[in-house]
C-alpha cells in the first residue's frame, strides 16, 4: 500500500509528488496566475479525457485546501492525522473500506447497472416525487461530494452514457 500525493503549493507556484513522503517530482507552474482547470468532474482511478482506467486498489481519498508540508502530508497516513475528517482543510475523505459492500455508485434502483432508469430515480428524487434511503443518497452522490443534488444529475448522465 503506498501513500501517494500531489500538492499544488499557491505561495510559491509550484507542484510537488510525494510517494510514501518522499517528494519524487518537483516543478514550477511557471506562472503566478493559478493552475487552470478542467471541463471534468474531480475524478480518482480513470481519466475522462482518454477513458484511461487504473488497475489500482484505493483504500483513501483525500483532498485538502491547504498545501500540506512533508511533515504533515506523513501525519496524515498515520492513525492520528493532523487534520481529521472534520477539519476546515478537508474537502473530501474517502474511505472506501468503511463503505458498503457492492455499493455501485449511480446505481439507484440498486438491479446491478448504471442505466436510465436511475436517471428517472434521480430526477425524482431531485423533483421531491420520491423519497431515497440512505443507500439510494449514498448511490446518488455521483462527484462523492457528501450531498447528492442537481450536480449530480450530470455526472449520471455521463455515468449512463458511458455505461450504454
Ligand atoms: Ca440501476
Ligand atoms: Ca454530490
Amino acid at each position: 500500500m503506498h501513500q501517494l500525493a500531489g500538492i499544488y503549493d499557491a505561495e510559491n507556484n509550484m507542484i510537488r509528488i510525494y510517494c510514501d513522503g518522499k517528494m519524487v517530482a518537483e516543478k514550477a507552474t511557471g506562472t503566478t496566475s493559478g493552475v487552470t482547470e478542467s471541463s471534468y468532474n474531480f475524478t480518482i482511478g480513470a481519466c475522462p479525457e482518454t477513458n484511461r482506467g487504473s488497475q489500482a486498489d484505493f483504500y483513501d481519498v483525500r483532498v485538502y485546501s491547504k498545501a500540506l508540508t512533508a511533515t504533515e502530508l506523513a501525519s496524515q497516513n498515520t492513525s492520528s492525522p493532523a487534520y481529521g475528517p472534520d477539519s476546515k482543510y478537508v474537502q473530501l475523505w474517502l474511505d472506501f473500506d468503511n463503505m458498503a459492500e457492492g455499493t455501485l455508485i449511480g446505481d439507484i434502483n440498486a438491479d446491478g447497472k448504471v442505466s436510465s432508469a436511475d436517471l428517472v430515480q434521480l430526477e425524482g428524487y431531485l423533483l421531491n416525487k420520491n423519497k431515497f434511503t440512505l443507500e439510494q443518497y449514498n448511490a446518488g452522490d455521483i462527484n462523492g461530494d457528501g450531498s447528492t443534488d442537481a450536480f449530480d444529475m450530470v455526472g449520471l448522465r455521463k455515468l449512463v452514457i458511458e455505461n450504454s
